[in-house]
């Protein structure tokens, strides 16, 4: 009996060891998803053919806006009352900013006062914050997935 046990220890052994990668990594993505969710919200905008694309945005307070200039041509991504003003933006580059009242912003491009473009902040839903479900859920996967590596690895007889 004793041949017969030794090689079946060994094709399960080894199996364990890649439902334990499996696991290790379902922890690791639970636990991920905390700080992902935590982020606010995003958004972009693209400078393309000498006009900003959308020009007009309507976007929750707090979001960060990334304009981005696809063009040969150098643009700017300048607010009309100042409030923002990313330089001369060659192709590539990018410019960021979070907009943190509530107002509208009208916006053009230095060297081409005919680009112009709009955004628009409102205020966060204060009803239910899917935000905070989210980590909760994270947490979740993580805490039940390390339970059940705790069961894989548990002392056999
Ligand atoms: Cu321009």
């Amino acid at each position: 009996m004793g041949t017969n046990v030794h090689p079946r220890w060994k094709l399960r052994s080894a199996m364990n060891k890649k439902l334990l990668a499996a696991l290790v990594l379902l922890c690791l993505l639970g636990f991920s998803l905390n700080t992902v969710a935590g982020e606010g919200n995003t958004g972009t905008v693209d400078i393309e053919n000498f006009a900003f694309s959308p020009g007009d945005v309507t976007v929750v307070n707090g979001t960060t806006l990334t304009w981005t200039n696809l063009d040969v041509d150098n643009h700017t991504v300048t607010a009309d009352d100042g409030a923002f003003d990313s330089g001369l933006l060659a192709q590539g580059e990018s410019f960021s900013y979070t907009f943190d009242t509530l107002d509208s912003f009208s916006y053009h491009c230095t060297p081409h006062p005919s680009m112009t473009g709009w955004v628009e902040t409102t205020a966060p839903q204060p009803a239910p914050e899917p935000a905070e479900e989210t980590p909760g859920f994270g947490l979740l996967v993580g805490l039940l997935s390390l339970s059940v590596v705790a069961i894989a690895l548990r002392p056999r007889d």
